[in-house]
């Protein structure tokens, strides 16, 4: 059998649950993987004109940061130096900062100068073997500025080998202009979701569930908008404290529920009952300096798969690292390494409703991470180091 691409002598480690394999070979033929196992057990006769020798390198499934707000204007710099001084994230929310603050940066940006802008942050993650992204809108929260966001989303995929998973963030905060929260909610619910829907500029459709954000019966509203719309729904739920954000996700058979540092018993058992996964996110839990760790205990428990992202935003996670962020997921949270790589690949995967992505196996697209690594571990391990060797995108070195 003659394939496009094969990459030989690697150590494999795929990501479906079964172990790593030593003496691996991965086989790719239009953007699909049509082998990956020993090269003991490959078919007879496959071959390629492009055979890499990997001698010895490990190869993982290229990683998914599946929760980020990569696309925004400006930055938040001088909100953090408030932090320092002792302001709290609440404070500068309630004062015209925070969230707000970069919507006017973001609504007086151009389409082209949100890309430019994120080209940067997005150049960094994909320089650690990210394949996959998912980028919320949010900082528009109007029609034309959210249109806009998703849009500057879309082209970074064009500008880069990497795939987009584009989630529309409505219900983020409240524009300035907004009459009052319901009405704003109007708007998302009547005009911003019928229209991205129709328009294809978002697979899914997030809101924040908070007290500085909307309540559950506005979240409610906007996610039966998006059922009606035909788009999955996920949740930035019980960050900050619990609202039963988890549990309202998972009655409506969400995706993700993330963040969740305040989720009680019940939300746990809501959500392993609707197959909703776990995003945690360590990088807002750093610099927000948060001591109430997400129930990890509880969630393993119950069986509720874990996912980890780096919620990269201008506000509470200025990061562009998912290997650093593992780190913190290890450190902070205790997850495990092998909990830390399934929460960049299958879990991740799982999370944005992907099924063709997140393993390395027959039938998936052939997105891979080639790293100059001796065992896996040593991806969670180190702080500031990135031993990524090649990153390969839909079977294309990139
Ligand atoms: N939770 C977060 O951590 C981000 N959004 C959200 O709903 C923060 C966004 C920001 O501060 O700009
Ligand atoms: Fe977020």
């Amino acid at each position: 059998m003659l394939v496009d691409r094969i990459w030989t002598k690697a150590r494999l480690l795929p990501c479906t649950g079964a172990g790593a394999v030593d003496d691996a070979l991965v086989a790719s033929l239009d953007g699909r993987i049509v082998y990956a196992g020993s090269i003991a057990d490959a078919p007879a006769g496959l071959d390629a004109l492009d055979v890499h020798d990997c001698e010895g390198r490990w190869i993982t499934p290229g990683l998914i940061d599946c929760h980020t707000h990569l696309v925004h204007g400006g930055d938040r710099a001088h909100e953090f130096e408030l932090r320092l001084a002792g302001a709290s994230y609440e404070d500068i929310a309630r004062a015209g900062g925070g969230i707000v603050s970069t919507v006017a940066a973001t609504r007086a940006a151009t389409e082209a100068e949100l890309v430019a802008q994120a080209l940067p942050r997005l150049d960094a993650l994909l320089a650690e073997g990210v394949t996959t992204i998912e980028i919320k809108s949010g900082y528009g929260l109007d029609l034309a500025n959210e249109c806009k966001q998703l849009r500057a989303a879309r082209e970074l995929g064009v500008q880069r080998a990497v795939n987009i998973v584009p989630t529309l963030l409505g219900a983020h905060a409240l524009p300035p202009e907004a009459r009052s929260a319901d009405a704003y909610i109007d708007l998302v619910c009547d005009a911003i979701i019928p229209l991205v829907a129709a328009a294809g500029l978002a697979t899914a459709v997030d809101a924040f569930c908070e007290g500085i954000g909307f309540t559950p019966k506005q979240v409610a509203r906007v996610f039966t908008a998006a059922g009606l719309h035909g788009l999955r729904v996920k949740l930035h739920a019980d960050q900050l404290s619990n609202l039963e954000g988890a549990a309202l996700a998972a009655h409506f058979g969400a995706l993700s529920a993330d963040h969740l540092e305040h989720t009680s018993a019940e939300g746990v058992a809501a959500m392993a009952k609707a197959g909703t996964v776990a995003v945690l996110l360590p990088g807002a839990y750093y610099f927000m300096r948060e001591t109430k760790m997400p129930p990890i205990d509880a969630l393993r428990a119950a069986g509720v798969p874990l996912a980890i992202a780096t919620d990269c935003n201008p506000g509470t996670s200025p990061l562009t690292s998912l290997l650093a962020t593992m780190n913190m997921a290890a450190t902070l949270f205790r997850l495990t390494v092998d909990e830390c790589l399934m929460g960049v690949t299958a879990n991740a995967a799982r999370a944005l409703g992907r099924d063709d992505i997140g393993s390395v196996a027959p039938g998936q697209q052939c997105d891979l991470a080639i790293w100059d690594i001796q065992r896996p571990a040593e991806l969670v391990y180190r702080l500031g180091f990135n031993p990524l060797h090649a990153r390969i995108v839909k079977g294309v070195p990139a």
